[in-house]
Formats: structure tokens, sequence, C-alpha cells
């Protein structure tokens, strides 16, 4: 079995992505945790593939990264590539984000997932994003999930990411659809 080091160091992507890849081939390991990569990117697929190219690089193995967050509408797109960088951690970064929206009735907005595998030698051979639209709450909504789950709404659903349960998380989430598109070529990847 190829090993393939999943490289986040944020506890609920990583919950969501090894239950995407279970089933797989592949032989998850954890990234080392003193190993954080600089998010200099201007757009998300550009540093989810930064952080699975130097991963790869650092540990000589195949490796995946999600780099994610939420763009709101009415906040010309904000956070955006900055969402774990709005405040310290994620009460403040929803605080902040319903302060900043305040009674707007434009509440569109949208989670989106990059994702990137890097072989060993550090090269992208798979990049894909997921979309997925929703509103933002206008107050915490369940306790599932992690980050800004509790204010994003989906309509079609009538639940927040928050109220789903994680195979409905699955089907209707930026990184649900993200990795529709990278498992089979993963799978091809493995026949390799
Ligand atoms: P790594 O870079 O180590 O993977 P990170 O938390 O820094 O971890 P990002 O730079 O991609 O990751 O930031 C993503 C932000 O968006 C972060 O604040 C997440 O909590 C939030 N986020 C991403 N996906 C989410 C989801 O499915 N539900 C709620 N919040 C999410």
């Amino acid at each position: 079995m190829t090993v393939l080091v999943v490289a986040t160091g944020n506890p609920g992507k990583l919950k969501e992505m090894q239950s995407y890849l279970e089933g797989t081939p592949w032989q998850l390991q954890l990234k080392p945790p003193e190993l954080d990569v600089e998010e200099t990117g201007a757009t998300f697929l550009e540093n989810a593939c930064l952080k699975a190219s130097e991963i790869a690089k650092v540990t000589g193995e195949w490796a995946i990264a999600d780099d994610s967050g939420l763009s709101v509408d009415a906040l010309d797109g904000a956070p955006g590539i900055f969402s774990a960088r709005y405040a310290e951690d994620d009460g403040a970064r929803i605080d902040r984000l319903l302060m900043e929206l305040g009674d707007r009735s434009d509440r569109g907005a949208q989670f989106v997932c990059a994702i990137a595998v890097a072989n060993p030698q550090g090269e992208i051979v798979i990049q894909e994003e997921g979309i997925a639209r929703g509103e933002i709450l206008r107050d915490r909504q369940g306790s599932g999930g992690f980050g800004y789950d509790p204010i994003f709404y989906v309509p079609k659903v009538e639940k927040s990411y928050a109220e789903m349960t994680p195979e409905m998380k699955h089907q209707f989430s930026h990184r649900g659809l993200a990795f529709e598109l990278v498992l089979p070529k993963l799978k091809l990847l493995e026949g390799d």
C-alpha cells in the first residue's frame, strides 16, 4: 500500500478527509505536527497546491491537501482565503462574520474547497475544486461539524452544516463535492 500524507493541521477537516478516503487503497498518514506551510497563494487552489507540494517534498511521500473557506457575497467575498486568519478561534471567527454582516438582507455565501495531490517529488498530479452555495444565518444553529458550520445554511435541505449528519454533509458540502472529483483520479493513480 502506498502512503498518502493528509496535509492538514485542522482536526475538523482531517476527520472529514479521512472518512472520504476510507476504503481507498492508500495508507493514510498524519502530517508531522511541526510542519506548517505558509499560505502565500492568491487562490484556494494555489494554497492547496503549495501545501500538498511542500509536505510531499519534506516527507518524501504522496500528500493530499485541502484549502478551503467561506466567501460572503455582501462582504465582497471575505473572508475567503483568509477564513482561518479572520480571528483567533472558531467562535471568534463566527462572531466577527456575524458582526461584519450585521442585519443585511443579502446573506448569500459560498464555501469553496480546493484539493491538491502531490507525488513524492512535490509535483501536483491532481487539483480539483468544489463549491457549495448557501446563506449566512443570523444566529448559530446546530452543534455538529466544525469551523463556520453553525452559521452556514443550505436552503435545499433546510439545515445548517452543523445540523447535518456526516453523510449529508458529504453529499451537499464543498469538500464532499471536491472529493467526488478527486476520488476517481486517486483510484487511477493507485493503479499506476
Ligand atoms: P490546514 O491549512 O492545516 O489544512 P486551516 O484550518 O488553516 O488548516 P484553511 O487555511 O484551509 O485551513 O482554512 C479554512 C478555514 O475555513 C478554517 O477556518 C476552517 O475552519 C473553515 N472551514 C473550511 N471548511 C469548513 C467546513 O466544512 N465547515 C466549516 N468551516 C470550514
